[in-house]
Parts: structure tokens; sequence; C-alpha cells
């Protein structure tokens, strides 16, 4: 029987106060009319960016029970969703979570959460970056950020890179197992106002772009928003580009929302403000097709 709803089960995060994972994965996905299902990878009283003395409740001892309730229940998704996770050792257990529960419709998204700006996370070590190139081997679409990309591929983080360069690395990163690699908040090179993201679709060849005005201001959560967007947008059927475009519009109008007022960066975007755009048609594309 078909579900009346689409299902995500999403391995993230739940931090109390920040706006970034769970705390906005559940509400992008449900405004979309997807279901969500969380499968927490750690419990923090804040995210991570821009907080001392934050509350980090590890869950990995917990998550393999989770999963067995989960598999007894016969639960199906209609996709996988990873983001930030707790240890290393969670990469693991995903992975087996990815092998049992992904039929061959099952869309698995991993987003290789895990620095930015050039530097990895508080939390984040050398040891994380090894095993996230097994885990996003396991994954039909990736959505690293520039720096994500950069470690995943062991290449420096340089602030400029020709949009050749760039097409080399998502070649190089779906060479690594996904067939669809999302490179976001990279430079634009032709404009240097701008940054942006590019997609590379391994079975048809093609490339695409969406860039946008850069704003300097680097709210913490905003891949997730992103990703999240994503996600909804591909389980409504869209094409790749559209899909892209939506989460950049998006997100522009999150940032724009935000920027305006004066409050800690920290606090992440005022996704409440926001949230019903997700619910407008999209009236202007700007995604353009690469050579
Ligand atoms: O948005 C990424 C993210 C998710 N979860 C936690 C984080 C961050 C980024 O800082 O700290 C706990």
């Amino acid at each position: 029987m078909k579900r009346p709803v689409s299902r995500v089960a999403a391995i993230h995060d739940l931090s109390g106060f920040g706006r970034s994972s769970l705390a906005v994965v559940i509400p992008i996905l449900s405004s979309m009319g997807i279901q969500v299902c969380s499968l927490p990878t750690a419990v923090l009283s804040t995210h991570t960016g821009g907080f001392d003395g934050y509350n980090f409740v590890d869950l990995t001892d917990s998550m393999e029970g989770f999963i067995e309730h989960w598999r007894k229940l016969e639960l199906e998704f209609d996709c996988i969703y990873s983001g930030f996770l707790g240890s290393p050792r969670q990469i693991e257990i995903i992975s087996r979570f990815i092998e049992d529960f992904a039929k061959d419709n099952t869309l698995v998204v991993v987003d290789p959460v895990m620095g930015d700006d050039g530097r990895l996370y508080e939390t984040m070590g050398e040891e994380m970056v090894q095993e996230m190139k097994g885990l996003i081997s396991k994954a039909d679409i990736i959505t690293p950020n520039y720096t994500e990309a950069a470690f995943l591929l062991n290449e420096p983080y340089d602030k400029q890179v020709s949009e050749k360069e760039l097409k080399s690395w998502l070649i190089r990163l779906s060479e690594l197992g996904p067939e669809i690699v999302i490179i976001t908040s990279a430079p634009d090179p032709k404009q240097s106002k701008n940054t942006m993201v590019m997609a590379y679709n391994r079975e048809d060849g093609r490339f695409w772009k969406v860039s946008c005005v850069y704003i300097p201001a680097s709210f913490p959560g905003t891949g997730d928003v992103f990703t999240s967007v994503i996600v909804g947008s591909l389980l409504q059927g869209d094409s790749l580009p559209v899909a892209i475009d939506r989460g950049v519009q998006f997100i522009t109008s999150a940032i724009r929302a935000s920027y305006g007022f004066k409050y800690p960066i920290r606090e992440g975007v005022l996704l409440e403000r926001v949230l019903g755009n997700l619910n407008m048609p999209v009236l202007a594309s700007t995604y353009e097709l690469l050579e």
C-alpha cells in the first residue's frame, strides 16, 4: 500500500538552542508535506558554532536500540537523510542502517557536516573526515559545503577556485560513490561578490550552477536548511536544478529576513519568518547548465 505522504529517516543531532539540525530539518520537511522520523545522533544544549560550554550528550550507544525497534516495526523510508554526527563510530551504525533499510527506490542523502569557512567544527577531527569518506560512498546524493569538499578530497581550502577546478572536484567526489554531488558556498569566480552552488549528475554528465549575492554573515545551520529543502523538493518530484534553485532561493530569503535585524548571528536564521515561503511556487528559476 502506498503511503499517503513520503517518509524520511532523519539522522542528525538535536540542538536545543540555535536553529540547526533537527530543529530546522523537522519544520522544513513537515511544511513540505513530508513525514520526518528522527534518529538522533546527539543532544546538545546549543549547537557548537559560537557558544562556549555547551552540553553534549553523545547518543552513539542508543542508536542501535532505536534502529532495532524500527526493524521490528518493519518501518520503510522513501529517503534516508544524515547530517551532523556525534562520533566517528556512528558511521558504521548508519552504514549498516542504510544497507538494511534502503530499498531500490530509497533516496539516500548524506550531508557530510564537518566544518565551514576552511575549518572543522569543534567536535570534529581527522578520524571523522576519514570515516565520512566511507559514508558518502553509500549515498545517492551528497551536499558538502566548499570546506567539507576540500577536506574530503585532501585539497587546500582556497578563497578562489575556477569553475574548471570545481568541476573536477565534483567528478572526483562522485567517483567516491554518490551519483549526484552538490557543493555549496563556493566562491563564484565569475562574480566576486557572489557565492554559488555547483552540482554534477553522473548519470547524465551534466553540471548545474546557481549563483547568488553573498551576504557577509555566516549564520549557523544554513547548510541544514539548504539540504532539507533539496530533500523535500526532490521528494515532491522536482528536477535536480529546480531543487537547487528552491534551496538557494529559500536560504537567500531566510538570510535576508534575518540580516536586517540586530541579534546574535549564532542564533541562526529567522526560519519562523520565512517557513511559509516553502509553499509558494517557483516563479523564476536562475539555474545555469554549464558547458
Ligand atoms: O549546522 C551544522 C551543525 C549541526 N549540528 C551541530 C553543529 C553544527 C554546526 O556548527 O554544531 C551540533
